[in-house]
């Protein structure tokens, strides 16, 4: 087997939900669970920050939402903790510019691991890609209060930007995402609607994601 098929991570690219157990006002199962009985197509743990779970409790958390994802088939990921991801045989690490190096992660997941890597500029796109991403989040497109240290805002222009520019690989739209904007984004060339509180801290999740993935297949039928 080789690198993961950009068609089928495309397709689970689509409702992109990320989290950790800060981003959470219900136990983390249970929103994933709500999220992924709505239709999320692929998940993120993504737990930092302060209060944050370390260690055993981490990786028993870690393990947990992993099982639940196998169960109903949609990729798990894990931001950053790349030995995390080896340990329990995730299906992918995330990576950001602060975090170790996409290329010694690729070498350290192997090539049938998906590899996602965010990109602030087209340079880091560029090398993100030559270090063997498999797909690029791409933000933060709107305002947002769940990265503490997010960057410049980018808004949705800058996708259509990449894709110019000859970014072909699958791209993820993130950062103050919603039911509300996700058409902008998709039509700016996003392959994908990545969000942490749009699921995370809506009354209902399950709802939440039911409504993403509404919007998600409205656009496609246009499209
Ligand atoms: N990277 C850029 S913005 C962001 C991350 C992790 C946070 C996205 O969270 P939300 O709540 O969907 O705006
Ligand atoms: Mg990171």
């Amino acid at each position: 087997m080789g690198r993961v098929d950009p068609l089928q991570l495309k397709r689970a690219l689509r409702v992109y939900f990320i989290g950790g157990t800060r981003d959470c006002k219900l136990p983390f199962p249970l929103v994933l669970n709500e999220a992924i009985s709505g239709g999320i197509t692929m998940f993120q743990f993504r737990e930092k920050g302060p209060g944050s779970l370390e260690g055993q409790m981490k990786e028993a958390l870690a393990q947990q939402l992993f099982s639940q994802c196998q169960e109903a088939s949609i990729p798990f990921v894990i931001n950053d903790d790349v030995d995390l991801a080896i340990k329990l045989d995730a299906d992918g690490v995330h990576v950001g510019q602060e975090d170790e190096e996409a290329k010694q992660v690729r070498e350290k997941i192997g090539k049938e691991k998906i590899l996602g890597v965010s990109a602030h500029t087209l340079e880091e796109a560029l090398t993100a890609i030559d270090a063997g991403a498999d797909y690029l989040g791409i933000g933060p497109i709107f305002e947002t209060s769940s990265k503490a240290d997010a960057k410049e805002l980018k808004g949705p222009e800058w996708i259509r930007e990449l894709r110019r520019n000859g970014i072909d690989i699958p791209l993820v739209a993130i950062g103050g995402i919603t039911v509300e904007n996700g058409n902008q984004v998709l039509k700016a060339g996003a392959d994908g609607l990545s969000v942490i509180s749009a699921i995370s801290r809506a009354p209902s999740p399950n709802e939440a994601a039911k409504s993403l993935i509404t919007l998600y297949k409205g656009f496609e039928k246009n499209h």
